[in-house]
């Protein structure tokens, strides 16, 4: 299914009068008003293709229907939440979840679409029948040799699925560790897997990226080999500057201080991108800015502020990736909450005032710089952003308009009400 653009016009129609009335009202006293709205204009933020379909739990999974069963259904509600936000112009791709076998008409759809492809995901933390040995101990920090050699190898595969789609990063998440004290020498596991990751590395094209994730616990609960951003960070500057490292907000323990992470390996050239979701207790994949959307603010005063610094484009000059999972709501209403809580981040950075911050920095003066960073924080920039969608042809309130569409009844009637999306 795809959303014709006259539907989206004559929804917005009916919201023009309202969203003038509130922008005009905000954009008052937004300083650079107009760099404000283009930065929001270039923003976009990919969808992972296992967010499209109801996530699991061990405990049960709810489809909603209207699920997508292939990677051209995945692709289409890509094309429908872009359409809708114009900020989703990428998908993220897992393999073997999603394999584009027709590499050339999956391409050529995804441009029909307007979407092209974000980093690519190996996926070596599950066995698959064709395989000939498990990941039961790891994979990359395997003890065995031949296990390693086919994790290399797989990733290797995902990088060629990659190239021929467009992509420009191998994204590589291990569940490698331990469950129990003893069982694992951990100089050993870590020496492994950055022998395994310099062999994928040296398998790179000139213009590809590595993005090493970190996760402190879970699949394992002793130890995990890349459990924290040292670890990461040390395996991406011992790999060399193709390689950095990915922040997945959920991969934190309770009462970590992310934003501080974020500045750090900014300033070392060494910050890949994002997975974004939000938690209350561990990696709980929730919608992004659901239970801490100050705490997505402060990391995006970070970014916005080291990205400055260096001389970086915001847009693209790091991967934005939601990575999320969604048990009792529609996905693609969850994937359009998430993109737009990090584009209300984002636009409450930019209205940040840096050079009083900096002053009130330099002068000790904390109850200052606390009245600065939240002024910035309490401004309502929903029409900032709703603006910059309407400029961009997208919709005044994506969520609204969807509903009012009733995309979903399209999608169940075009796809059944028991599908169960592909993958996982
Ligand atoms: C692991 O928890 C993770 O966050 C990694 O990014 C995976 O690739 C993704 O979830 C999907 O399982
Ligand atoms: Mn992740
Ligand atoms: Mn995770």
């Amino acid at each position: 299914m795809q959303l014709e653009k006259y539907a989206i016009d004559e929804h917005n129609h009916q919201l023009l009068k309202n969203h003038q009335r509130n922008f005009e009202h905000v954009a008052a006293d937004v300083k650079e008003l107009d760099t404000v709205i283009s930065k929001l204009k270039a923003f976009n933020i990919a969808i992972p293709s296992w967010a499209l379909g109801t996530g699991g739990t061990r405990f049960g999974r709810f489809s909603g229907g209207g699920e997508p069963r292939s990677l051209e259904e995945k692709l289409e509600d890509v094309g429908v939440i872009h359409a809708l936000n114009r900020s989703s112009n990428s998908i993220s791709l897992h393999i073997p979840w999603d394999i584009p076998d027709n590499a050339q008409a999956i391409k050529a759809l995804a441009t029909q679409l307007g979407l092209h492809f974000d980093a690519v995901n190996s996926n070596t933390f599950q066995d698959q029948a064709s395989q000939k040995h498990s990941y039961k101990f790891g994979s990359l920090h395997h003890v065995d040799k031949e296990v390693r050699q086919q994790a290399i190898q797989h990733n290797i595969e995902v990088i060629k699925y990659g190239v021929e789609l467009g992509s420009k990063a191998l994204s590589v998440w291990l569940s490698d560790g331990s469950n129990f004290p003893g069982q694992l020498n951990f100089r050993g596991a870590f020496q492994n897997t950055l022998e395994s990751l310099q062999e994928i590395y040296g398998t790179l094209p000139n213009d590809w990226k590595v993005w090493v994730e970190y996760k402190p616990y879970e699949p394992n609960f002793y130890s995990t080999t890349i459990g924290d951003w040292g670890q990461s960070y040390l395996l991406a500057s011992k790999l060399g500057p193709k390689a950095s490292t990915l922040v997945d907000l959920g991969h934190h323990l309770n009462g970590t201080n992310i934003e501080q992470i974020v500045s750090i390996l900014l300033m070392e050239g060494k910050l890949a991108g994002f997975h974004f979701n939000d938690s209350k207790y561990g990696d709980d994949d929730l919608t992004v800015g659901s239970i801490n959307p100050y705490q997505l603010f402060l990391i995006f005063n970070e970014l916005v502020e080291g990205m400055d610094a260096r001389n970086m484009n915001h847009a693209t000059d790091i991967g934005w990736m939601i990575d999320a999972s969604h048990n009792v709501k529609d996905p693609i209403e969850d994937l359009l909450q998430s993109v737009q809580a990090i584009k209300i981040a984002y636009a409450q950075a930019l209205l940040v005032d840096k050079k009083a911050l900096q002053a009130a920095q330099l002068n000790n003066d904390v109850a200052l710089a606390q009245e600065i960073l939240q002024a910035a924080y309490r401004t309502d920039v929903r029409p900032l952003i709703a603006q910059a969608s309407l400029l961009m042809g997208g919709a005044l309130d994506p969520i609204k308009a969807y509903r009012k569409l009733n995309v979903r009844d399209s999608l169940i009637k075009e796809r059944g009400v028991n599908t169960v999306a592909t993958g996982l």
